[in-house]
């Protein structure tokens, strides 16, 4: 049978993109934040349009959640399109002060013209833009220096649109993570899932972590710094092939949930989550922009 269709689009995101098409006029700067470990799935479609004219910075944020050979080969890649990403770690401040400076410097250029029409200067508005559970909240408490907001290990904790000011010279809009309203490419949606960018109401644990497994089993670098079959056998006490999922997953869990595989299916998601299975990179560039 067909796995069902994995989607998700709750009312707080339907008010915030209507929201924000109202505030995207009053902001100067659009941080595009996206997740280190599914850099091309975690970038919305339709925010080119968008945002259209406005200065653009890329965030790649979760940076410390992958290999480091992954993110040269990404970064690489981005500038061969034209962008010149930032390289974030929203949990322990990296990255803060490039971002900063791509904020000030906006605000100069933006100062720039308003004295040139006689205008006073203002703060430059900086909105902070991408998919759930990115990170977006996380990197503006690290730009103000304290917890501004609210910051959750789940997705769909910023609810509405929110300023927060910085130091005169920079406002910040933190605003609820944004999907589109269907997810037509369902191994972007499994992508997601696994990282825990989309609310877990929204798919079942156990396919979910049987695609984690079987992407897993497979991986060799720049997606992981060593391959993990050793890492897995040894972390759970088991040597069925994670290839064959649905036995690993029973096998796992006769060991460790009293035979629950829905409770391991969740055990492995968290752990990879909570990067114990080390920095992977689910996605990395192929030659095709695709990824
Ligand atoms: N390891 C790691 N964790 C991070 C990083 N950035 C944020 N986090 C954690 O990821 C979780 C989600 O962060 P949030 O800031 O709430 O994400 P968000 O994009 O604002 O999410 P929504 O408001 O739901 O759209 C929090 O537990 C953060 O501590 C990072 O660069 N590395
Ligand atoms: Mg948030």
């Amino acid at each position: 049978m067909a796995s069902p269709s994995i989607q998700w689009y709750p009312g707080h995101i339907a008010r915030a993109e209507t929201q924000l098409r109202h505030q995207l006029d009053r902001v100067d700067l659009v941080l595009e934040v996206c997740d280190a470990r599914i850099l091309l799935a975690s970038r919305h479609p339709c925010l080119g349009r968008w945002v259209g004219n406005k200065s653009r910075v890329l965030v790649v944020n979760r940076r410390d959640m992958v290999p480091s050979v992954a993110r040269s080969c990404w970064h690489r890649w981005l500038q061969q399109q034209g962008e010149a990403p930032i390289w974030c770690d929203g949990r322990r401040g990296g990255g803060s002060k490039a971002l900063l400076q791509a904020a000030v410097e906006a605000g100069a250029a933006l100062n720039a013209r308003r004295q040139r029409r006689g205008l006073r200067p203002r703060p430059v508005r900086a909105l902070m833009l991408g998919f759930p559970n990115v990170g977006k909240s996380a990197l503006i408490n690290r730009l103000v220096g304290r917890r501004a907001v609210a910051s959750e290990r789940r997705a769909g904790v910023t609810r509405s649109l929110q300023w927060v000011r910085m130091g005169g010279q920079v406002d910040l809009l933190d605003a609820p993570g944004i999907l589109p309203p269907r997810l037509q490419d369902q191994q972007v949606a499994l992508l997601l899932a696994i990282c825990d960018d989309i609310g877990q109401a929204a798919y079942d644990h156990e396919p979910v972590a049987q695609a984690l497994l079987q992407r897993l089993a497979h991986l060799t670098a720049p997606h992981v710094e060593e391959p993990l079959g050793r890492l897995l056998a040894g972390r759970y006490g088991i040597t069925v092939d994670p290839q064959v999922p649905h036995r690993w997953l029973q096998a796992a869990a006769h060991g460790h949930t009293g035979g629950c595989t829905a409770r391991m299916a969740q055990r492995l998601l968290e752990d990879f989550r909570k990067g114990h299975l080390g920095a992977i990179a689910l996605q990395v560039p192929q030659q095709s922009p695709q990824g």
